[in-house]
């Protein structure tokens, strides 16, 4: 079953799981509730699914430097970017029109199968790729402001198109009248700047290709590959692809995209350990992503990552990742007004550490490669959150819920970051009971101590200013001995 169409259910199913998990307070406005409990409820499906992952004891070091980071940028940029969520005159999502039956998603980098747009036409299109506003320095600079500490951009989606000039085919960039090596720019833009590059390949789904897996719809689009022509592309497209981004790129991690059940009858244990150990043999350092085969990810991949914009509120128990949008589509569409703002990203992003996981952040550059000016002012907006509070949240250990909101901590435990989302009205922020005397309590980004006092025995409280340093998540630090 395809998962966009159990949204709905999903949306019914959220407010159990919101009561049954102590929530924190409601966001602030009634679109971010709205989102969030959508979100908090989807996640259940997906820790089911990958919760046959074993994560190897190799791993532990692998993967140190993404559990330090907590965040991270995902880019969706490719042929599909020049449509903008449009293909004449019809703009996604298209509801129940008989003439467009292919479901009802935003998602703008699936233009080419949800509007039928025939094979030449978006061939002819992503062979005019030119995206002559890139500026791989730039955009590192912006991600690195923000806070985000690796960057995971799509080299091969679901169309297929190779984001660089491979040698295993002549659906690239090679082909385009750009003569740049856009992923070359982005690698030493990355090793100048501290960032690790990454890469999301679309492993499974392959709509340019006789073999590569299509979505099914109910009356068009292509029926799914056959298991012989699966191998096929396999072996000739999808494994040689793998292999040369690694040699030529030498990425931090591969972002492997499957989402459900879907994939099992293509991305079989056999080829999911065949994919694996390609990597592991050319790369040992390299990660990988459990939706290699969410159905199954076995007992070698690096951490689970979960469903799109699917935020646990419970530890999973292993490592993890969350793929989230600014807006609803992952490719650039020029009428998706459903912008997040910043300060619930900040929430999610507090969440995410407080659970031990990873927030992947995605954003969709324009066909030219130049950045929409929603998602520069999200840049600026986290990384000015991130420059007074960024110690709460990188490099910090699990920590848990709160009645506030979230906690994270360092490392050692000997500070603690009470994450408030609702400033307390009488002032009083109550931290609940401590397993230590804490000796002082300060709003992180003021640094003064507060007043710090034992509301009841063993139960501790903070006396706060009138007004809250943030909107969304204002940080205070609670020290202790070490
Ligand atoms: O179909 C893709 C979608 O386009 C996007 O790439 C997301 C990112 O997590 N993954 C798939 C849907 O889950």
């Amino acid at each position: 079953m395809n998962r966009f169409h159990l949204l709905p259910c999903l949306t019914a199913l959220c407010t159990a799981a919101l009561a049954q998990n102590a929530a924190p307070p409601a966001l602030a406005s009634e679109f971010v509730a709205a989102a969030a409990a959508a979100d908090a409820a989807a996640y259940a499906t997906q820790v089911k699914a990958a919760g046959a992952a074993k994560i190897s004891a190799e791993s532990e070091a692998r993967r140190a430097w993404f559990e330090d980071a907590r965040f991270g940028l995902f880019i969706h940029w490719g042929p599909y970017s020049a449509y903008e969520g449009g293909h004449n005159g019809v703009t996604m999502p298209q509801r129940d029109n008989p003439r467009y039956p292919n479901g009802n998603s935003w998602y703008a980098e699936w233009i080419q199968s949800r509007l039928a747009i025939p094979d030449t036409e978006y061939r002819a299109t992503a062979l005019r790729f030119n995206p002559v506003n890139f500026d791989a320095e730039a955009l590192v600079q912006e991600a690195r402001r923000a806070g985000m500490k690796y960057i995971a951009i799509t080299a091969k989606h679901h169309d297929g198109f190779a984001l660089w000039d491979s040698a295993v085919s002549d659906y690239d960039l090679g082909s385009t009248p750009c003569k740049r090596d856009l992923l070359g720019e982005l690698a030493a833009a990355c090793k100048k700047h501290g960032v690790k590059l990454c890469f999301y390949y679309s492993h499974w789904q392959d709509w340019s290709v006789t073999g590569g897996a299509k979505p099914v719809w109910k009356n068009a689009w292509k029926p799914q590959a056959s298991d012989a022509e699966f191998e096929r592309y396999w072996q000739g497209k999808c494994l040689p692809q793998v292999a040369e981004l690694i040699e030529r790129y030498d990425p931090a991690l591969i972002w492997f995209d499957t989402w459900g059940d879907e994939a099992k009858d293509h991305i079989t244990e056999k080829r999911r350990d065949e994919l694996i150990g390609l990597i592991r043999r050319k790369s040992p350092k390299c990660l990988i992503n459990g939706r290699i085969a969410a159905h199954n990810p076995g007992d070698d991949v690096d951490f689970l990552e979960m469903g799109d914009n699917e935020f646990p509120r419970a530890w999973p128990g292993r490592p993890w990742q969350t793929p989230a949008t600014m807006q609803h589509s992952w490719g650039y569409h020029a009428t998706d007004y459903a912008w997040k703002p910043s300060g619930m990203m900040v929430r999610y992003l507090a969440q995410c550490a407080s659970l031990g996981g990873n927030y992947l952040l995605n954003i969709g550059p324009k066909f030219d490669g130049s950045l929409p000016a929603p998602t520069l002012r999200r840049f600026r907006e986290l990384g000015g959150w991130m420059a007074a509070n960024g110690v709460s949240i990188q490099n910090t250990a699990r920590a848990g819920a709160a009645p506030f909101g979230w906690w994270t901590r360092s490392k050692d435990d000997a500070v603690r970051y009470a994450h408030v989302f609702n400033w307390p009205a009488d002032r009083v922020l109550k931290l609940g009971k401590l397993d230590r005397k804490p000796l002082s309590a300060s709003v992180l980004e003021y640094g003064r101590d507060l007043e710090l006092f034992e509301s009841s025995p063993g139960e501790w409280a903070v006396r706060l200013p009138q007004r809250a340093p943030d909107e969304f998540d204002s940080v205070i630090a609670v020290r202790f001995t070490k």
